[in-house]
């Protein structure tokens, strides 16, 4: 069977304040992805500008901010083999505008609202899944192993 990779995903304000995350949560799960675990939770400016780091300076950045903390969001660890390519084929392309022309039946041209507020989030590599589930989950995070005697075991 082929390896189990682990991604991190957010339902967005725009899709929790429309009612549809235990929706979106069930299409997650019917396209083959294990939730493993799951958070609702409520962004500060400064956790939001920390999470979306890579982006500051643009001009979106303000505008993304704002809409990050404008309600709660739920934070969710997915587990599937192949997940970040798949969570990001899932969500469909950022821009909502452009999901609903190129990919009517991807999760952002369903329940996202614009160019900024686009339902869903997705890591997009290996490093950032890593990064991003600490941030929200850092106890599923396994340490290094430092113990020889545990190390040389496998
Ligand atoms: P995400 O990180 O949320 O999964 O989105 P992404 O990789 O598809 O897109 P990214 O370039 O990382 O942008 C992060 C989020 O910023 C907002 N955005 N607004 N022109 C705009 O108004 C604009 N461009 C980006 C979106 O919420 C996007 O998901
Ligand atoms: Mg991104």
């Amino acid at each position: 069977m082929a390896e189990l990779e682990k991604t991190f995903a957010i339902i967005k304000p725009d899709a929790v304040r429309a009612g549809k995350a235990e929706e979106i949560m069930q299409l997650i799960e019917l396209n083959g992805f294990t939730i493993i675990a799951k958070q609702k939770l409520q962004l500060t400016k400064m956790r939001a500008e920390e999470f979306y780091g890579e982006h500051k300076g643009k001009d979106f950045f303000p505008r993304l901010v704002a809409y990050m903390t404008s309600g709660p969001v739920w934070a969710l660890v997915l587990a599937k083999p192949d997940a970040i390519k798949g969570w990001r084929a899932l969500m469909g392309p950022t821009n909502v505008l452009k999901a609903r022309e190129e990919q009517p039946k991807c999760l952002r041209a369903l329940y996202g609202t614009d160019n900024t507020q686009n339902a869903t989030h997705g890591s997009d590599a290996p490093g950032s899944a890593a990064r991003e589930i600490k941030f929200f989950f850092p106890h599923l995070v396994p340490e290094p192993v430092t113990d020889p005697a545990v190390a040389s075991q496998f």
